[in-house]
């Protein structure tokens, strides 16, 4: 049964495409600062204030549930000031035990002692699920096994929820000058990227390639199916939308491709909600269009949303849906 596009079911539309957007997130914290998409992270114990004695980013809306469910884990970083030490840089991933929340330590730079990281160079972590060099540390959880290949701390702790996953500065004491700094982007965890060079805005699946399914089962998954419907579908109740997404991303020439579309897509649709909002509110109804290309170009370009601050009333669906399916 068709339903009808009501005032209601567009906002509730609206909210779940503006969530979606938002859902894979890193939030740098501490002394962290943003360049151009690209983390630097300082920990300077060398000075007053605390703020800055540590730096990280914390990682949501990856999708991970258990432990071992994080099947991809990998970074970029450049340590540029002083070294890797102390068990500085790393992942930390939180997990709830029975005893509370624990984190397990997974060391960045060459073992065993992950010091002796090459300055101003950029190093890839390479995938890190699966190691078997000694860097995964799970003493939070057990004494004794701060040493621990992925496996071993799989078998320990695999089963348990994740509730955080971060990434870690915070060695500057180990220094005469009190001070490191290490720069990191291209953050993997499973099928989202953070902090991707030349982006503001990090989504889900920026960089990271797909293949034309997997793109099209990410958007169905962070749209909402009936996001996803009403975006690609184009029978009376858009029960052919995931063949169609499947059909459009065929064409596209890599799975790289792929992958960025998936984020130009997500955040052009989010964007129809501000636009039409926009568009209604001033009565006007002509072409402004929204394509994946261009808004990827302006990616992290919101001045045009400047004006949109305090409207939340939208008076056409049509304008909205016609929207949704040009930013597809
Ligand atoms: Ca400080
Ligand atoms: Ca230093």
């Amino acid at each position: 049964m068709r339903r009808p596009i009501t005032l209601a079911a567009v906002i509730g539309l609206a909210a779940v495409l503006a969530s979606a957007a938002l859902a894979a997130t890193g939030t740098p914290f501490g002394g962290a600062t943003q360049s151009n998409g690209v983390l630097t992270l300082v920990s300077n114990t060398g000075d007053s204030g605390t703020a800055n004695d540590a730096s990280g980013a914390n990682f949501t809306g990856t999708g991970v549930t258990t432990f071992s469910s994080i099947a991809n884990l990998s970074t970029e970083f450049n340590v540029t000031d002083d070294d890797c030490m102390g068990g500085s840089p790393r992942f930390q991933v939180q997990v709830q035990t029975a005893s509370g929340p624990k984190n397990v330590f997974v060391y960045l730079g060459p073992a065993p002692s992950f010091s002796g990281c090459s300055p101003n160079v950029w190093i890839t972590s390479g995938n890190l699920i699966g190691s078997t060099d000694g860097r995964f540390d799970t003493s939070q959880v057990q004494a004794g096994t701060q040493v621990s290949t992925y496996a071993q701390a799989n078998a320990l702790v695999g089963s348990l929820q994740v509730t955080g996953i971060s990434l870690v500065v915070d060695s500057g004491w180990a220094f005469t000058d009190k001070e490191q700094t290490v720069m990191v982007r291209n953050v993997k965890i499973n099928d989202s990227t953070f902090f991707a060079p030349g982006g503001t805005n990090p989504g889900p699946g920026q960089g990271n390639g797909k293949s034309p399914a997997q793109a099209c089962k990410q958007l169905r998954a962070d749209m909402g199916a009936d996001a996803f419907r009403a975006a690609f579908g184009t029978n009376h109740n858009g029960r052919n939308a995931f063949g169609k997404c499947v059909s459009k991303m065929a064409r596209m020439k890599s799975d790289d491709a792929r992958a960025a579309a998936v984020t130009g897509i997500e955040q052009a649709v989010a964007k129809c909600t501000t636009r039409t909002t926009d568009h209604a509110q001033h009565g006007k109804h002509t072409g402004r269009h929204t394509s994946a290309l261009v808004d990827r170009r302006h990616r992290g370009d919101d001045d045009d949303q400047g004006d949109d601050h305090g409207h939340h009333k939208r008076s056409s669906g049509k304008s909205f849906t016609a929207c949704v399916r040009h930013a597809v």
